[in-house]
């Protein structure tokens, strides 16, 4: 023992003396182009300082799929037997190797031990390096670029890591990210983060003011509650209400400053709800989000009313809603600071996640929530139902991957999320196609996939409408009124096995006639949506008048309330949640459960986009819920 001790003490000693570990360094991002607007405006100044932030390798983290289909897979003996919050926290948290291996390659370089710093939940490694430590340990060259409006934004084009280091690092900031949000995210200026005005919210044709027919003739031009109901199939009441204190029936997530009104409800369930009026959901604020009521208009409250009172109304006045409201006025908030909310392990420093991407609290920009970020302070609810999204190429692919490996832990803990699939068919937020140099325009001829929707471990949800002219009773056709259901094929993510069979049908059977250079025809990729319902002529109470409303905004919270009734029905019979339904609604057991769309397609960058055809496809997925026969095929599972 004795010896063994000191002969590590003496080579510890000896390798602070000698030169540091010899390992070739490699490649471990690169940026593919310069944002457009970006120009490389001259090298960084020598003085500054950088903090480096190292995103440390979670561990078992290569197994989370395997992990996640255990419980989820139908025909797995463990399904529905979900992990407990500790259970995830352990299984992933980096090792003690990971942190000791990238502490000490930074000891070794130079760095002293006392401007090392691990955030408390072991994820990442932070050091204050100087310009020159920055370039070296990264071996890479910082430039300053400017934006148009003179703003300015340090970054790299590429940088490498010691081999010995590479598998012990998701990623390093700053360096290569450089997209879209922080391109709006310099100086002085907050981000301009989801929620806000102008990002991709639902649309609406203004003030409606036509009659409904008391009986379903009319909803063809106006989609009711009662309209919704008989499309899917949902005739039921709730009764697991109080037997399962938490987590049903929460269904929504907002950005401030989106907001809702409890005048708007109230509005809408004298129409539509008689028992939901008075009625509020139970909010939940993370990083100083609440019902803000300076701003009023369609781009401040249509969103959050239509979420609402379609929710809410659907999963009945018996069932309370939980309604998450992210981020202050100032800053707002992006997906990853509400998923620091709901786990603790996620959370980087004091601030945001990626400072250059994520919104900081406390708020630095002034007059906004001076409280510390939320950080697994709020608890999942069973279905997470989110009406906003990014376009893939807005983020870097560890970016990305590193939030998508959150959705499939929530999926481990028996968690539903949902996310709209985007409202420019083929096209991003925005209507912006990609570019071969990676740029996004609107004359961009490339198909650009929206994320969360492409990550494998959420439920992507697209837009279908009822024809003009036809009833409730007839199939329906995908969205082309106002918007066109977002869908298509990720560039980032593969594709998972529960899709396999129904995509390659779909490519097999239906091959799309596009040249594979404007859309990812490689077959390999994850296909989205997964499932769609109506998203076209919602009559929605917003600022005291009725608007129609439009958008895969309306789809993911009605699907979410479906899901619920699910739920409730499964946690009434003693069983768990329905968790992340993928490898079930994609396994034979459900053929057929849902309704298939077959006719309808989406365009965008100069194309008709996909059609809808027999089986899954790129614009309505496998099709609607059918809530009797799905909720009867659930029941059936253990
Ligand atoms: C709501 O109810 C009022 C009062 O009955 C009626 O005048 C109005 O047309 C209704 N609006 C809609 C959109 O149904
Ligand atoms: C990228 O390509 C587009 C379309 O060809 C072009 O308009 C744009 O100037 C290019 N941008 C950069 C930064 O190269
Ligand atoms: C729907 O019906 C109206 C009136 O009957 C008619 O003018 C219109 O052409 C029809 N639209 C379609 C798509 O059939
Ligand atoms: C297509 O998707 C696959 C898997 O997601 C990815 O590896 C590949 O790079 C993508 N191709 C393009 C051109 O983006
Ligand atoms: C939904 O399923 C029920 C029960 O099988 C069936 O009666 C109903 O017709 C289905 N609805 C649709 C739109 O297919
Ligand atoms: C009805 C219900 O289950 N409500 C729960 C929603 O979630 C919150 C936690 O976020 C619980 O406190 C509520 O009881």
């Amino acid at each position: 023992m004795r010896s063994l001790l000191s002969f590590v003490v003496l080579s510890l000693g000896l390798l602070a003396l000698s030169e540091p570990i010899v390992s070739p360094y490699s490649v471990h991002e690169r940026r593919t182009h310069v944002p457009s607007g970006w120009t490389l405006s001259r090298r960084h100044d020598a003085s500054a300082t950088l903090p480096l932030r190292f995103a440390l390798t979670q561990r078992n983290i290569d197994d989370i799929e395997t992990f996640l289909m255990e419980v989820s897979h139908p025909k797995s003996e463990n399904y529905g037997k979900h992990w407990s919050a500790g259970d995830v926290l352990k299984t992933f948290a980096p090792s003690d190797e990971t942190i000791d291996a990238v502490r000490s390659w930074l000891l070794e370089s130079g760095i002293e031990d006392e401007r090392i710093s691990v955030t408390p939940n072991k994820g990442w490694i932070e050091v204050s390096a100087t310009l020159e430590e920055a370039e070296r340990l990264l071996q890479t060259e910082y430039n300053v670029y400017s934006h148009t409006t003179g703003k300015e934004h340090v970054a790299c084009d590429s940088y490498q890591l010691p081999a010995h280091i590479t598998p012990h690092v998701d990623f390093v900031t700053p360096t290569v990210h450089f997209d879209a949000k922080i391109s709006r995210r310099s100086g002085t200026e907050p981000a301009r983060t989801i929620g806000q005005p102008g990002s991709s919210g639902p649309k609406t044709t203004g003030r409606f003011d036509g009659v409904i027919a008391s009986d379903l003739s009319t909803c063809n031009e106006y989609i009711t509650l009662d309209c919704l109901r008989t499309l899917y199939s949902l005739d039921y009441t709730p009764v697991a209400t109080d037997k399962n204190s938490y987590g049903i029936g929460n269904v929504t997530v907002e950005y401030t400053p989106e907001a809702y009104l409890q005048t708007d409800i109230n509005m809408f369930a004298m129409n539509f709800s008689e028992g939901l009026y008075g009625v509020a959901p139970y909010m939940v604020s993370i990083d100083g989000g609440y019902a803000q009521t300076e701003y009023t208009g369609f781009d401040y409250n249509g969103e959050s009313d239509l979420d609402l009172q379609y929710g809410m109304g659907l999963v009945t006045p018996a069932q309370q809603v939980t309604l998450y409201q992210v981020g202050d006025m100032v800053e707002g908030a992006s997906f990853n600071n509400f998923l620091d909310a709901l786990d603790g392990s996620y959370c980087t420093f004091e601030g945001g996640d990626d400072y250059t991407q994520d919104a900081e609290y406390p708020d630095p920009y002034g007059g906004g929530y001076e409280g510390p970020e939320a950080c697994g302070t709020a608890t999942p609810t069973y279905v997470i139902s989110t009406s906003y999204s990014y376009n893939e190429a807005d983020l870097t692919p560890f970016y990305t991957a590193r939030q998508c490996a959150e959705y499939a832990k929530l999926g481990l803990m028996g968690v539903t999320v949902l996310y709209s699939s985007g409202d420019y068919g083929v096209a991003g937020n925005d209507a912006l196609c990609l570019n071969a140099n990676g740029t996004q325009t609107t004359d961009g001829i490339m198909f650009n996939p929206s994320f969360p929707g492409t990550c494998p471990y959420i439920t992507s949800v697209g837009a279908t409408m009822i024809a003009p002219n036809s009833t409730v009773y007839e199939p329906e056709t995908a969205c082309e009124e106002v918007i066109y259901s977002g869908g298509g094929f990720s560039n980032y993510f593969a594709m998972p096995d529960y899709q396999k069979e129904a995509v390659e049908y779909y490519l097999a059977t239906y091959p799309p006639d596009y040249p594979a250079d404007i859309w990812n025809s490689t077959g390999m990729s994850r296909a989205f949506p997964d499932i769609s319902a109506n998203g076209a002529n919602y009559v929605v109470a917003v600022d005291g008048e009725f608007e129609l409303v439009y958008g895969t905004s309306c789809s993911s919270p009605v699907s979410g309330a479906i899901f619920t009734m699910i739920n409730d029905a499964r946690l009434a019979a003693g069983k768990s949640t329905i968790g992340f339904i993928n490898p079930t609604i994609y396994s034979t057991d459900f053929s057929g459960l849902f309704n298939d769309i077959t006719t309808g397609d989406n365009p965008g960058c100069g194309t008709d986009g996909f059609n809808a055809t027999p089986g899954w496809d790129p614009v309505t997925g496998l099709g609607t819920p059918n809530f009797t026969k799905l909720v009867a095929a659930w029941l059936a599972l253990d």
